[in-house]
């Protein structure tokens, strides 16, 4: 490298990806005084926010309990307006802390790393992104996302369709105007939800392609009320602290929910008509027993069944919408805005691709086993290789050549969802076998960094030079992870949780379910412990 262009390319720490994770990462690992860089493939910061950018995207948690707990200067400055933050609004929010915290000068952007080799010898890592960029790193922190690898289906002949492709988690960074258009979307989970609404009131006629009915829940968003805004601004600590705590980080806690079973159809009915009535994910949890108990579950399908049919006004239609053979919460309970009223506008058709699939496109539109639709635009909402897809992105080979793909062939393999055996000095923020996917992510995100800085700053006091996961305390998390989910519904779900979106990668439950306040504790005292199950080498 020479004069003007010349870039530093080793530093103590790289971090990946510029969301939620990366950000605090940053911010983190500099205050402890280490030379940190960040790559960021796209071309701003955002991460999930960046991409995610098609009309309704939403978070699904409360903007309240969405943000950063590590500044109360941030906590006390930044002010949500909604209850369920808007797309545009959370990257605001992000190019605010981006700002605040002057960390923009320490983030490479357009650099999507594609390989990282460790060097036994020098005990680093080798890092080469897509462009050909070399940098070297004592610490790999990977925070790339759970939900950030997209997945488009092949669908026959695409490529002969003359109008518009577009992705949810690739949209375009001006506003598209779907006016007078024939559109089709395909996918039903909560990108597709989210938009179908927008979409139907904008295009002369919108096509909704679903295989999978899913269960949808009504957000009620609206402003925040001022003085409960504020009440709850003054009261952050408590709040987040019960957050933290608490067994799912999404919603305070209640102290003791019943059994769906222990109520009378009438108790459990004003409950779930209640939570229906407040909103949002609520309903999951409004009992003690959704994601254990079967016949509890079916309380909850009936339930929301039968608000689907009272929705819907079309009963063949309303039938079509009813999800049938998975449990509710099993896949990822989706929040919506008029979702299933969407469907008795006279511009929508619903279109089950259960009983006519899609052959293939034309230059016209889509050709199902029963007809030809034509479309001026197609939006593909089909979701993400999760949990694993962006990491395994990454060429990662670790001591003597370990390939992380290969380690992770049967499902992934982690120490408490950070770390991997034989790949030292490499940290996961919210990898598989974490609570991650399954709580607030702001809230794991913060314990995964802080945690990986704690564990730094322990190897430093202790003069080692690498940490890895212990083989055995691995093995042990990795059946601890797998155990603990075959005790819930959730494997009878073909969903990303269980890595089945996707044809051949392994049927694994990917996060932890054991609760994100208990995981808490277990880090800690894994911590205290000296970093039991942690191998540190000089
Ligand atoms: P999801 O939840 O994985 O949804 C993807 C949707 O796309 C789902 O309805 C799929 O049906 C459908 N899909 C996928 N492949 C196909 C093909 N080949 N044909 C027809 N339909 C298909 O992704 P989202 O982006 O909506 O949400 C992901 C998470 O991001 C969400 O949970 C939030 O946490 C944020 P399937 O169910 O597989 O039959």
């Amino acid at each position: 490298m020479t004069g003007a262009t010349a870039r530093a390319s080793e530093f103590d720490a790289v971090v990946v990806g510029a969301g939620f994770a990366g950000i605090y990462a940053l911010y983190r690992l500099r205050a402890m005084g280490l030379a940190v860089q960040g790559l960021e493939a796209a071309a701003d910061i955002g991460g999930t926010w960046y991409w995610n950018r098609y009309p309704g995207a939403r978070c699904d948690v409360e903007s309240m309990s969405y943000s950063y707990s590590f500044s109360p200067e941030l906590e006390r400055e930044w002010v949500w307006t909604e209850r369920y933050a808007t797309q545009p609004e959370i990257l605001r929010y992000l190019h605010h802390v981006v700002e605040r915290f002057a960390l923009r000068p320490l983030i490479r952007f357009h650099a999507r790393l594609r390989r990282a080799h460790w060097d036994e010898a020098s005990g680093r890592w080798r890092l080469i992104t897509a462009a050909g960029e070399q940098l070297g790193a004592r610490f790999l922190i990977l925070g790339t996302g759970c939900l950030s690898h997209p997945r488009v289906p092949a669908v026959p002949a695409l490529e002969s369709f003359a109008g518009r492709i577009y992705q949810t988690s690739q949209w375009p960074d001006e506003p598209i105007d779907f006016t007078a258009q024939r559109v089709g979307v395909i996918g039903t989970g909560s990108s597709g939800i989210q938009c179908i609404p927008l979409l139907a009131s904008q295009a002369a006629h919108l096509t909704v392609f679903q295989r999978t009915p899913n269960f949808s829940v009504p957000a009620h968003n609206a402003p925040l009320d001022p003085l409960a805004r504020q009440a709850l601004m003054d009261n952050y600590a408590p709040f987040r602290k019960g957050l933290r705590e608490s067994f799912t980080s999404l919603l305070p806690e209640e102290t003791a929910t019943p059994s769906a079973l222990e109520l009378t159809p009438a108790e459990r009915e004003r409950r779930y008509e209640a939570a229906w009535a407040e909103g949002g994910i609520k309903l999951l949890f409004c009992i003690s027993d959704a994601i254990v108990s079967k016949p509890a579950n079916d309380t909850l399908v009936s339930f929301v069944h039968e608000r689907i049919r009272q929705i819907v006004k079309d009963p063949a239609v309303a039938e079509r919408l009813l999800p049938r053979d998975y449990p509710l919460g099993t896949k990822r309970l989706c929040v919506d805005t008029d979702y299933y009223a969407t469907f008795n506008r006279p511009n929508v058709t619903l279109v089950d691709l259960r009983a006519t699939p899609i052959l293939g496109a034309t230059a016209r539109g889509l050709l199902t086993s029963a007809t030809e639709i034509a479309l001026d635009s197609l939006i593909f909402a089909t979701g993400f290789d999760a949990m694993t897809g962006a990491l395994l992105a990454i060429d990662i080979r670790g001591r003597a050549g370990a390939r992380l793909a290969e380690e992770w062939r049967d499902g992934p393999r982690t120490y408490l969802g950070v770390s991997a055996a034989r790949f030292p000095n490499l940290f996961m923020i919210t990898g598989p076998g974490s609570p991650s996917v399954l709580s607030n992510m702001v809230i794991s995100i913060e314990q995964h960094v802080d945690f990986i800085a704690e564990l730094i700053a322990a190897m430093a006091a202790r003069g080692a030079s690498t940490v890895e996961a212990q083989a055995g305390a691995q093995e042990a998390w990795v059946s601890h992870v797998a155990a603990v989910g075959a005790t819930t519904l959730f494997p009878l779900a073909n969903s990303w949780y269980m890595g089945s979106n996707i044809p051949g990668k392994p049927r694994v439950f990917l996060p932890y379910v054991g609760g994100v306040g208990p995981y808490r504790r277990k880090c800690e005292e894994i911590a205290a412990a000296g970093y039991e199950g942690f191998e540190l080498r000089p």
